[in-house]
């Protein structure tokens, strides 16, 4: 066996290694120059821009109030906080005259206190009027009254002395009289009537 030949000379570059991964987020530049003057605003005349709201306020109240009395002069309507209520000036038996305020979304006008009871005499008075059927009615029961929407009858009333009589044996509808009183009449004879509405279903 011979001597150990000399070293061999270097090998070739190896294979490119691997990617590295992803580095650190660099911190933040440095903060920007400012940016120029905005352009100058409008003169603020607060003290007479304040006024005119206050003396628009005060006109948009009178307008409503205006709009509010023409608007029941056209339609001819009356209204307390909650109700409004319309004489319809058409001769109607009480079926019909019923008929007629429901189809409109309301009822036969149902007094239920002095309050609605006088406003409605106030409106027939004005219209010129002696008789209106109102929305009380015995047709289920005889002397069993009820309101046009079926409730029953609450304590006020403002039956005429010797009303409730149903006369002839035929009377289940009942009518108010200038005098704001009640009678029970028949309910085939035709009036005028008053009907009223709620002011959340107007
Ligand atoms: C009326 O027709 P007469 O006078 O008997 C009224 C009745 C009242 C009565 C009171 C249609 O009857 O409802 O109870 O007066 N009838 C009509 O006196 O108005
Ligand atoms: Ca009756
Ligand atoms: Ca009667």
């Amino acid at each position: 066996m011979g001597d150990k030949g000399q070293k061999g000379s270097m090998g070739r570059h190896g294979k490119i290694g691997p990617i590295g991964s992803k580095g650190e987020k660099g911190d933040n530049g440095d903060i920007g120059p400012p940016g120029p003057n905005g352009d100058p605003g409008i003169p603020c005349e607060c003290s007479q821009l304040r006024k005119a709201i206050g003396e628009m306020d005060i006109q948009v109240a009178q307008l409503t109030t205006e709009l509010k009395f023409i608007k029941n002069a056209v339609a001819g309507v009356r209204e307390t906080d909650n109700k409004i209520y319309l004489l319809v000036k058409e001769e109607k038996r009480y079926k019909e005259a019923q008929l007629y305020c429901h189809g409109r979304g309301g009822t036969l006008s149902m007094p239920k206190d002095e309050t609605a009871n006088n406003l409605i005499a106030s409106y027939i008075n004005q219209a010129g009027l002696t008789r209106v059927f109102i929305g009380i009615n015995d047709l289920e029961k005889e002397g069993n009254f009820v309101y046009s929407d079926r409730s029953p009858m609450q304590t006020f009333n403002k039956w005429r002395s010797g009303e409730p009589n149903n006369a002839y044996d035929e009377e289940d509808c009942v009518e108010m009289v200038a005098s704001g009183g009640w009678n029970d009449v028949a309910c085939h004879i035709t009036m005028y009537f008053v009907c009223e509405f709620d002011k959340e279903n107007v």
